[in-house]
């Protein structure tokens, strides 16, 4: 493995930020300790034993839903689906179809991403210079040069498809995936491809429980008009009591679909403590965005979340943030609000929702007092 040097004295958001070797190759020196730069406030630090793979106690806590009845109309999945959506904001399901050679293929293909040399990696660095492109993006942290203290995390984004930039698999932008690297875009692709009608599964659902009966063209596109998925790379870190992974925030998102590894570390917040979401080999966790708290009127929740890192080895998660398109007006549905209920939210244009979101640090639930009247 290539190691980057460190020069003395160092300058780390130098090293990480501007030349563009991320948290990765901070960790590819193995450092001994983090640097102050990565260190979380004590009041901010979550207070519990670190995961282990074979950390089996809190697998119960958010549930586990088997969609294997899907295709029979089981009401039963239904049903439990929407209460999940409204008790928890977060469940896992399993036999939802997607095979599991893809979804260790993605994994491994995010991983392959990341080993590359730090020069290949650099590539896809936004720098609105020498790359210019918004398809595919390496990142950071959160938002760096907002947070008073970095998380321990680099990421990958990929847009699928924004709205009325269509999809990279449209005939109209048969090449739109040509920029995502080479090493993962095939796995990525296939992904996406078997993910894509649980998605619209879980919607139907969602907005059955909500009384509507139809996802016409206009509310697809307010579902789920945007499709973004991420490589989420957690390197191995040597203090991860003193660091995020992911500070505490809920998802702008209609929902989130997030496969994991098998080293755990997501957090949910639960009504008394952090509980931990327990790694199940093929699930894939299913949490409830802002977006869908606000188009239900608060019916279903979006709950905060995060995540922290590990001395073990490096995680790997991918999320794939189901997001309304960007010029979606969003607000409760008037479908929801039948029975005469008052809207706690107001109308709002979804990407001024999401560029409030990225003009912050992580802040818990905070994201979502925006779209209050
Ligand atoms: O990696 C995880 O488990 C959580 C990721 C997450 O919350 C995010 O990407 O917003």
């Amino acid at each position: 493995m290539q190691m980057a040097k460190l020069s003395e004295p160092f300058d780390v958001l130098d090293f990480v930020l501007n030349q563009g070797n991320g948290v990765k190759g901070l960790s590819d020196t193995r450092l001994k300790t983090v640097p102050n730069q990565f260190i979380q406030p004590i009041e901010d630090r979550i207070h519990v034993a670190p995961p282990t793979s074979s950390d089996s106690s809190s697998s119960s806590s958010i549930p586990i839903i088997d969609a294997s009845n899907w295709d029979n109309d089981d009401p039963k999945v239904s049903e439990s689906i929407c209460e999940a959506a409204e008790k928890f904001g977060f469940f896992q399901i399993i036999n939802h179809g997607v095979p599991l050679e893809v979804l260790e293929n993605v994994m491994e293909a995010g991983h392959r991403f990341f080993g590359l040399p730090v020069e290949e990696r650099r590539k896809y660095i936004f720098n609105g210079k020498n790359n210019t492109n918004t398809r595919v993006q390496l990142k950071t942290s959160f938002t760096p040069h907002k947070e008073k203290v970095l998380e321990w995390k680099d990421y990958l984004t990929h847009i699928y498809c924004n709205g009325d930039n269509g999809s990279v698999e449209d005939e109209d932008d048969p090449k739109g995936s040509d920029s995502w690297p080479s090493v993962s875009r095939d796995q990525l692709l296939e992904y996406m491809k078997w993910a894509k009608p649980v998605i619209k599964r879980l919607l139907k659902v969602l907005m059955k429980g909500l009384n509507v009966e139809e996802i016409d063209a206009t509310k697809e596109n307010l579902l789920m008009g945007t499709l973004i998925v991420n490589f989420n790379y957690y390197p191995i870190c040597p203090n991860p009591d003193l660091t995020a992974g992911v500070g505490p925030h809920s998802d702008v998102s209609t929902i989130t679909i997030l496969l994991q590894d098998d080293t755990g570390g997501l957090y949910v917040r639960g009504r008394t403590d952090w509980i931990h979401v327990t790694p199940v080999k093929g699930a894939l966790i299913v949490n409830i965005g802002d977006v869908l708290q606000i188009m239900s009127n608060d019916r279903y929740k979006s709950v905060e979340h995060r995540a922290v890192t590990s001395a073990r080895k490096h995680r790997i998660s991918v999320p794939i943030f189901v997001n309304p398109g960007p010029n979606a007006v969003m607000g409760p549905l008037p479908e929801a609000l039948q029975l005469g209920e008052k809207p706690i939210y107001k109308q709002v244009l979804y990407s001024d929702y999401f560029n409030y979101f990225f003009s912050k640090p992580h802040e818990g639930k905070q994201t979502i007092e925006y779209a209050k009247i």
